[in-house]
């Protein structure tokens, strides 16, 4: 067999979790003897109905990743022209703008939220603005609720990316939370996992229908095509995964915040390391542990990352660089690094570093000892 050795014996930003293996050998006899392997079988309705109701949304749409499903959202809400967005983010949300035929236009953070500051999106607005597209970025919410009345005032389309999100929001929230549509992410690396898999959550029923039929090719019968989708379906044994998941993912959650809080007691008040808070107003998913390395550390981040690799920890520089720098889109004149100046600084001094629930307390402690020893 060949030798895995490499991927296994380091602690990395992530691990997924995974249900247990007896009870998903079983769901997949179900799926062998039905011979129903994708295209809106019964493990992916039973999924979207499951998550409908964990998250408190009326209306979810399964995707076979988060990518498609937010390339989706765009073509549903008919999003053309110029899009606000954030810098601060995997490349999949600016790119998703970019298959769209929309231009991204770039606008700064805001140091608490990490996502969109309200007050710098309304000096980006001209006539060909549609659409606002923010990104909770590691599970902090963005300032919905400004953003929305923005939204409102000038007549624009809301999608979040909130691949990062999963279930950070009070059940029944309405559209100054969730927007038009937002965007989940299951892919492995996410607190809620499908093994690759997304999500949309829309809040009403010609909406859900409209995306259900994009996802499906724009096909609505054997012989009408009402629109020109795409192939977006989540298949039936990434949904029997899902199922399974979602009995354990509170568990996971909580095994997160114990880790989360090891690490804060550990690193909470060391100079030049910056922690951001939780905030009160929603339900943290502890999906990620960011810092910030401030120039009061002895060492820059780039030298802490060096230094934990040499005992093979690998936590990693989510969002470095900005998006906005990929050769794609650095000639934008939004792209300028002088008009982004929290996203610049941010992004320069963070550094993710490992949080899963196969961690222990004592990994916490092993990581941070080293950290604290970087001179
Ligand atoms: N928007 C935002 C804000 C996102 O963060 C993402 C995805 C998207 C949109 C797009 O959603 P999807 O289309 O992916 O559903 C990873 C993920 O591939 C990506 O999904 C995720 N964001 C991003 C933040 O992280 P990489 O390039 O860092 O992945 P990779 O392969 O380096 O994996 C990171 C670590 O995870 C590895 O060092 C080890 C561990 N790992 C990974 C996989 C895939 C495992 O232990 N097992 C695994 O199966 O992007």
């Amino acid at each position: 067999m060949t030798d895995l050795s490499f991927y296994f014996d380091k602690i990395t930003i992530t691990k997924p979790d995974l249900p247990e293996l007896d009870q998903f050998v079983e769901q997949l006899k179900i799926i062998w003897d039905n011979k129903w392997l994708t295209n809106n079988g019964p493990f992916h309705d039973k999924l979207e109905s499951a998550l409908a109701e964990y998250l408190g949304v009326p209306y979810v749409s399964l995707f076979c990743n988060g990518t498609i499903a937010l390339q989706t959202a765009l073509k549903a809400l008919k999003i053309s022209g110029e899009v606000i967005t954030t810098p601060f983010t995997f490349p999949a949300t600016v790119h998703s703008i970019f298959w769209n035929q929309c231009e991204p236009v770039f606008c700064d953070i805001s140091p608490e939220s990490f996502s969109l500051d309200p007050d710098r999106i309304e000096p980006l607005i001209t006539s060909k603005t549609t659409a606002i597209i923010p990104c909770h970025v590691y599970g902090k919410p963005s300032d919905t609720k400004s953003i929305q009345a923005l939204a409102d005032k000038f007549g624009l389309k809301v999608i979040y990316d909130a691949a990062h999100a999963f279930g950070i929001f009070p059940k029944q929230s309405g559209k100054d939370v969730w927007g038009d549509i937002s965007m989940l992410s299951f892919h492995a690396t996410k607190v809620f996992n499908t093994i690759e898999g997304g999500a949309l959550i829309m809040h009403d029923k010609a909406q859900k229908e409209r995306v259900d039929y994009l996802k499906n090719f724009g096909i609505a019968g054997e012989e009408l095509i009402v629109g020109e989708g795409i192939n977006g379906k989540m298949n039936e044994i990434c949904a029997a995964f899902g199922l399974l998941q979602l009995l354990h993912v509170d568990e996971q959650i909580q095994k997160r915040q114990l880790l989360d809080a090891r690490y804060r007691h550990n690193l909470e008040g060391i100079k030049g390391i910056d922690i951001p808070q939780i905030g009160n107003w929603y339900k943290p998913n502890f999906s990620y542990f960011p810092i910030f390395i401030t120039d009061d550390f002895p060492v820059s981040v780039e030298k802490v990352q060096k230094r934990l690799a040499q005992f093979n920890i690998y936590g990693r520089r989510y969002f470095y660089p900005l998006v906005s720098q990929a050769p794609c889109y650095r000639t934008l004149p939004s792209a300028n690094p002088a008009l982004l100046p929290v996203a610049t600084e941010l992004s320069s001094r963070v550094f993710c570093l490992p949080l899963y629930s196969g961690l222990s307390t004592t990994d916490i402690d092993y990581i941070c000892s080293i950290i604290t020893g970087c001179n």
